[in-house]
């Protein structure tokens, strides 16, 4: 019985290493970046491609840095951006940096979210799961809908 407040402060303490270890060697854990209004254009006829939107907002500065799905044997981040006159798209390998407390949308005209390879077509109505990763926040799963984005 004597020894029972003993074992108390040990498995305390072990409990208090392991919360440290999964913070990435971080001093402080970064919240949950929020998700908001993930939608994802019908596939069209035919082909394989398409694009999702969402605004995302980082409680503390983080960058985007991938997206998966399992509809699709890719997704990228894309920006848009002239070239030559001609607006093109690529992929963002630096990742998408959220400042932190501020929205950042992806919308029809900017960056988005591309997934290609796309498995089955995707139709209005249908979810798309997306796993989006982080630099620091914990990684988040979203289910986009599938349907038209507001201009
Ligand atoms: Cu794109």
């Amino acid at each position: 019985m004597k020894s029972l407040p003993v074992l108390a402060t040990l498995a305390a303490l072990t409990l208090a290493a392991c919360g440290q270890s999964g913070s990435s060697g971080k001093s402080e854990a970064a919240g949950p970046v929020a998700v908001a209004d993930a939608i994802c254009r019908p596939t069209p006829k035919g082909r394989q491609v398409t694009g999702c939107y969402l605004t995302l907002t980082a409680p503390d500065a983080d960058t985007l840095v991938s997206v998966s799905s399992p509809v699709a044997a890719l997704a990228q981040v894309h920006e848009m951006r002239m070239e030559s006159n001609m607006m093109m798209m690529r992929e963002l390998e630096a990742g998408l940096p959220l400042p932190a407390g501020q929205a950042v949308a992806l919308a029809p005209g900017g960056n988005h979210i591309m997934l290609m390879g796309v498995t089955e077509p995707l139709k209005t109505g249908d979810t798309v799961p997306l796993t989006l990763a982080f630099a620091n926040a914990a990684p988040v799963e979203v289910r986009a809908t599938v349907g038209q984005p507001a201009a």
